[in-house]
């Protein structure tokens, strides 16, 4: 694969590269290395899974890949995750993002996975960000981490040491290239204005779309309609895109082409197989995409129409994410050690 191809295949599906550049002198230059950090927090949906199916695309380019699990940071980000399920959410993490992996077509032993307590605590780690702290104000910390981290009205120190130590993770971890949602941006913007006062190399940066939700605007983690969970049987992945917010010809905030768009079609694309909506004889029978591109023209036209689009729209995404309902069905224990109000013994 020569840099064209690579840097096409890395840079596909994203919002943002900072800079492209940057990027195009890296893979000129070296064997590059990435890395996406997860702070074990709620149940993995599959907004993750969008954002996880990009490692494929890393591997296949010859980018390293690194999985963090920053646990911590799940602990000190407003105490989303209790201490004490730390270990419990890091473990189904791990077995949650394995099975994505597989499921974009990737094999899970190619990637490293890290703890962020493994090296967050380290001497030279810690020395470093207390540097950092004392370098860095208030503002532009709290700035930097708030689409990411929870504000409340009396806010935890921890969320001011969070963008901190995410910004030393990306020297630790060695990572040239940093990946993740696009909330992640403000803090891996303070990473390239900081690092090189401390030790380390500005990332360069690149950004999946986050997805809207199911029931348009965000995707959000207290609402269960607005996303699929990836343990979702096939009949409820039908009935939430069923009920999804998907008006005839209305592209915006449209979660069911988004989702279409940025998971289904990425993977059929890497298992060749093309999307079908099944269609009765008298409103002109079945249609075939080969691409998202069609799906959508044809959806703005009227051609397609929302409830035609639904039901195959939901057993497409089923399908995307069997492999990881299946991986997660035989780990009864591990849920409900990590989320035991919802799956541990009444
Ligand atoms: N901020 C990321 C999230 O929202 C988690 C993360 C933590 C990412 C540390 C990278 C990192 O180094 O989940």
């Amino acid at each position: 694969m020569d840099t064209a191809e690579r840097l096409d295949l890395v840079t596909r599906h994203t919002t943002e590269v900072v800079t492209e550049d940057e990027l195009r002198t890296l893979f000129e230059e070296s064997d590059p290395s990435a890395y996406i950090g997860y702070a074990p927090t709620g149940e993995m949906h599959i907004g993750h899974f969008t954002t996880m199916r990009k490692l494929a695309d890393f591997l296949r380019a010859g980018v390293d890949v690194t999985v963090l699990i920053a646990d911590l940071h799940a602990h000190l980000d407003d105490n989303k995750s209790p201490f004490d399920l730390l270990d419990a959410r890091s473990a189904y993490y791990e077995t949650a993002i394995e099975g994505m992996i597989e499921a974009a077509g990737a094999d899970p032993e190619d990637v490293e996975f890290v703890r962020g307590t493994d090296f967050q605590l380290d001497e030279e780690y810690t020395l470093e960000m207390y540097r950092m702290a004392a370098e860095t104000t208030i503002s532009r910390t709290q700035r930097a981490a708030s689409e990411v981290v929870r504000e409340s009205e009396s806010p935890n120190l921890g969320g001011l040491i969070y963008p901190l130590m995410q910004t030393l993770d990306v020297k630790a971890l060695d990572a040239d290239i940093a990946y993740g949602g696009v909330d992640q941006r403000g803090i891996y913007m303070l990473s390239r204005e900081i690092l090189p006062d401390h030790g380390g190399e500005s990332p360069i940066c690149l950004f999946a779309p986050l997805l809207s939700g199911l029931s348009g605007g965000k995707m959000s983690a207290s609402d269960e309609a607005s996303k699929v969970n990836l343990t979702d049987s096939p009949d409820e992945v039908d009935e939430k895109i069923g009920q999804a917010y998907c008006p005839a010809g209305e592209v915006e905030e449209n979660g069911v082409l988004e989702y279409l768009e940025h998971l289904v079609f990425p993977v059929l694309d890497v298992r060749g197989e093309s999307f079908v909506v099944e269609r009765p004889e008298e409103y002109g029978g079945d249609l075939t995409y080969d691409s998202y591109d069609e799906v959508e023209a044809d959806f703005v036209s009227g051609e397609l129409h929302p409830a035609d689009l639904k039901p195959s729209a939901a057993s497409a995404i089923s399908d995307v994410i069997d492999p990881v309902r299946e991986r997660l069905a035989d780990e009864d224990e591990l849920l409900a050690e990590a989320y035991p109000e919802t799956y541990g013994a009444e």
